[in-house]
């Protein structure tokens, strides 16, 4: 909680640190009420900045000073200086010790932030700033050590000791206790320390690196999760192979360690040797943990081991930089999903996600850069923006880089500053050395805030046989710039001919081969390119694999569009045609609805998706993602006012629809699959995860008929199912459906059957917070009263507060502001308890601007009660600040 006015933090101010540590040698002393914490630091002054002395300033929060000495002197209260953030001490000598003892209360720590408990055990998250919460230390990332950690606890309660880096002794301590002392030879910044005392079992495993390194791979859990560890392990090796054989990169301790924790803020932390995740990204086994889940776990195995390089071993020189680790790192972990599982599919649910969830950040009141240039609380700038756009800005390198210049230049990178804190210039940097090419334009990627408009319009010449496509960019204001300048923008592209083939693209000058597919960058305000010898006016295919993180516009008419969804070579393209087709169509009914006028759907949508349905030769997964209406969310971010109601009756009517006229090739198809499961064992394989993707896609259309055989079938499925991605899927359209005995009947023998298992109540809480049935904030209401419920575990809240606001969009946006009022309400409470969470829960409060007059008012209402609620935490007071200004 602060003390004073929350402070803004310019990138511009930056300032190498005045001492550096070589040496931290800590001591924790682990109690059940108090934890005491010695830290002995090796330091020096800075030699970069002269040979003067000054203060030395060290970063302390919620610390109880207890001693501090300067090498042997001990110091007096007359001789430092305290305050809630700082402890100030005056070295008399270049190099020397500061030794400083603290108590600290972990056990009362509800934040999770710098040493806490979950379930009994101790853990810690230091990133951003966290360790401060520990001890007297240069909080920041550019100050690199050496780490020695000694912990001492309980024997019974804390059989495990662990901390970063390689296990050097361990002993007794007296009869009770016991202790252990950890060693990390590689340098690295405060945010990156980690300790875990507890009752763990582990799950081990070795793994040989590329040059013949053994190395021991532990997963600890909690005793009763032992048998949920076997896919996360399988998920690190698969990792670790695919970083040698991507990125040339080896792993470099001896040993690596994943720990679950219960409560965690998100989803999991890349200390160095010691990777601390949320149990919701390690446990999965068939029985309890859905396709998406295991396809989670390991997606984010991958993104924290990654960051051993990209993070770790090359980190960040300040927080301004945080997209140099987890842009770049997103983009080595969306590599290693697409080739485990499929390109294409993982290509359009990023690019999905992107769009409904990405854009609408880069539109609303905490827009910023990729490298943002100020900021209050850096922890609300773990963001979408720093992460999934940083992902395409890096994306947009390989595209123009290709391949091979790419790994050119992340070679570089790595060799030139290993050990190092740097910044996103200098990834740019070690791009252009290796490829000899100036990316001083493409650099805006990471300076200009919002989502960039691409407008295209073509002229075919008959006579002439050429081709022109103009290009006009543009890039609305955000609340930190208004002018933009204009983006180098990658764009890949095809000419389809009348025949559904791809035609040979030479430009206007050019000579030599030529292919049917291929990057052009589009580098000004306006832009044309002429395409030679193209014979009949072709059909283009712009953007193809989503090339870049823009908003294109092409006045395609819906035939066209049905014309890309059959013929176009680019799997991404053919899904997004799709897109814009039931686009198209869905806001021709949300126009109906808001008229007042009966709906009449195009049938052309239906046609298109019988198509891609009854066609056995299609991927079921590229199936499914066609089969996908477009979210309510992302209908709301391209609408220019969004209206919740006409949104939530267009896309039910289609829903409908679709189900109607598509009745029998769904039933088809939902039977031949479910055949299958019930025949196959359960394999977390893509193959697996796509039959039942295809499957429970067409029981939640087929339930929509109401059909006696439908529920039956739901049931079976419901009943049966050997593993939770059918169960779920059959959960979850009871729960939606008009059967109320049958709905309720479902969820009480879910939650019999699953009450001890807390990540699996989580999907049932979820389930139902989602279900846009009427009520839905009632019922939320009731289920927070659930006893598997609490408001201090973070899956909990965003399991129902987070699916309510986020999902739920019919009922959140109830027109007497219920909803916000509600969300508000938590924010209030958490903004005591846990302010990370808190500030993320509020996100959906600071779109008002999106919506209609009377639901702005109640929206900003709500904001303003949250402004003057009391003392607000620096997370809370960013984020409602910058949504009023
Ligand atoms: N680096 C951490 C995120 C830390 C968030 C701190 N508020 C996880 C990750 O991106 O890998
Ligand atoms: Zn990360």
């Amino acid at each position: 909680m602060r003390t004073e006015q929350p402070k803004m933090i310019y990138l511009k101010h930056y300032k190498a640190p005045e001492y550096l540590i070589d040496e931290t040698h800590l001591t924790f002393e682990l109690h059940d009420d108090h934890t005491l914490v010695h830290a002995q630091l090796v330091m020096r002054r800075n030699p970069e900045l002269g040979a003067a002395l000054p203060p030395l300033v060290l970063d302390g929060q919620q610390l109880e000073l207890l001693s501090v000495a300067l090498g042997d002197q001990d110091l007096g209260p007359g001789d430092y200086q305290l305050d809630d953030n700082h402890l100030t001490v005056q070295p008399v000598s270049a190099s020397f010790t500061l030794d400083t003892s603290v108590r600290i209360h972990p056990e009362t720590n509800t934040a999770l932030e710098g040493l806490y408990k979950s379930s009994g055990m101790f853990c810690t998250q230091c990133e951003a700033e966290g360790f401060r919460k520990i001890t007297y230390y240069l909080d920041r990332p550019d100050v690199m050590s050496r780490f020695t950690t000694t912990l001492s606890a309980d024997k019974l309660g804390y059989p495990i000791l662990l901390s970063n880096g390689n296990p050097v002794a361990s002993g007794p301590d007296g009869d009770d206790r016991h202790w252990a002392t950890w060693e990390d030879p590689f340098m690295k910044p405060a945010y990156l320390f980690a300790l875990v005392a507890g009752d763990l079992w582990c799950v081990e495993d070795t793994f040989t690196t590329m040059s013949g390194r053994e190395v021991t791979l532990r997963i600890y859990v909690e005793p009763e999760n032992i048998d949920k560890c076997q896919h996360a392990m399988i998920s690190l090796q698969k990792s670790m192979r695919w970083d040698e054989e991507v990125y040339g990169r080896e792993y470099d301790l001896d040993i690596f360690m994943i720990v679950a924790v219960n409560d965690f803020n998100m989803g999991a932390m890349e200390n160095k040797g010691l990777n601390i995740f949320n149990s919701s990204a390690v446990l999965a086994r068939a029985e309890t943990a859905t396709d998406a889940a295991h396809q989670r776990v390991e997606a984010i195995v991958a993104h924290e081991y990654f960051h051993n390089w990209s993070g770790n071993r090359v980190t960040c020189r300040d927080w301004f930089q945080l997209s140099l680790k987890e842009g770049f790192t997103v983009f080595r972990d969306s590599g290693f999903s697409a080739d485990m599982n499929s390109a294409t599919v993982k290509r359009i649910q990023d690019v999905a996600f992107l769009r409904t969830h990405q854009f609408a950040e880069d539109a609303g009141p905490m827009a910023h850069a990729v490298r943002p240039e100020s900021f209050i609380e850096i922890s609300n700038f773990y963001t979408l923006t720093v992460y999934e756009k940083g992902s395409e800005v890096v994306g947009m390198i390989h595209t123009l880089l290709g391949a091979e210049g790419f790994r050119k230049g992340s070679d570089l990178y790595f060799e030139r500053h290993d050990g190092q804190a740097v910044t996103c210039d200098d990834f740019v940097k070690a791009m252009e050395d290796a490829n000899g090419v100036d990316l001083t334009q493409f650099k805006r990627w990471y300076s200009q805030a919002g989502t960039p408009r691409l407008a295209v319009s073509e002229a075919y010449d008959a006579a002439a046989h050429t081709y022109s496509l103009t290009f006009r960019q543009s890039c609305p204001a955000t609340p930190d710039k208004v002018e933009k300048l204009p983006f180098v923008i990658p764009v890949s592209l095809g000419l389809l001919d009348s025949q559904g083939h791809g035609l040979a693209l030479r430009l206007q000058g050019e000579s030599g081969e030529a292919s049917t597919s291929r990057v052009i960058s589009v580098t000004e305000a306006e832009q044309t390119f002429t395409f030679v010898d193209v014979p009949e006016k072709p059909l283009p295919s712009l953007l193809r694999g989503f090339s870049a993180p823009v908003k294109l516009s092409f006045p395609y008419d819906r035939d066209q569009l049905m014309y890309l969804m059959q013929h176009d070579s680019d799997g991404f393209n053919r899904w997004d045609a799709t897109q814009q087709l039931a686009v198209q169509v869905l806001q021709d009914l949300i126009t109906q609805h808001q008229a007042g006028t009966e709906l009449v759907m195009d049938q052309r949508l239906v046609k298109a998706l019988g198509t891609v349905l009854g066609n056995p030769e299609l991927d079921p997964a590229m199936v499914t993602e066609m089969l996908s209406l477009p979210s309510e969310a992302y209908l709301t971010e391209i609408s220019e006012v969004a209206d919740v109601d006409a949104i939530h009756a267009a896309r039910e009517f289609a829903r409908k629809q679709l189900a109607t006229s598509l009745f029998d090739t769904l039933w088809q198809r939902y039977q031949a699959n479910r055949a299958v499961s019930k025949t196959t064992e359960y394999v977390a394989e893509a193959e697996h995860f796509a039959r039942r993707a295809l499957q429970n896609i067409a029981l939640s259309y087929l339930m929509l008929s109401g059909r006696p055989e439908v529920l039956a079938a739901a049931q079976e499925q419901f009943d049966h199912a050997d593993n939770m991605t059918e169960r779920l899927s059959a959960l979850a359209v009871l729960v939606n459906s008009p059967f109320e005995a049958e709905r309720n009947a479902a969820l009480a023998s879910f939650a019999e059957q699953f009450k001890d298992n807390p990540l699996v109540m989580d999907q049932w809480f979820s389930v139902q917070a989602a279900s846009p049935l009427p009520g839905g904030l009632a019922r939320v209401q009731a289920l927070m009263k659930h006893p598997a419920f609490t408001l201090k575990n973070p899956n909990k809240v965003r399991a129902l507060i987070g699916s309510f606001a986020g999902q739920n969009l019919i009922n959140f946006h109830a027109a007497d502001g219920s909803g916000y009022r509600f969300i508000a309400d938590l924010v209030i409470q958490l903004n005591a308890t846990n302010p990370q969470i808190a500030s993320r829960q509020l996100a959906p409060l600071t779109r008002w601007r999106k919506y209609d007059s009377a639901r702005q008012a109640l929206l900003k209402a709500e904001l303003e009660r949250i402004r003057g609620s009391g003392e607000l935490s620096s997370d809370v007071y960013e984020v409602v600040s910058k949504s009023l200004a």
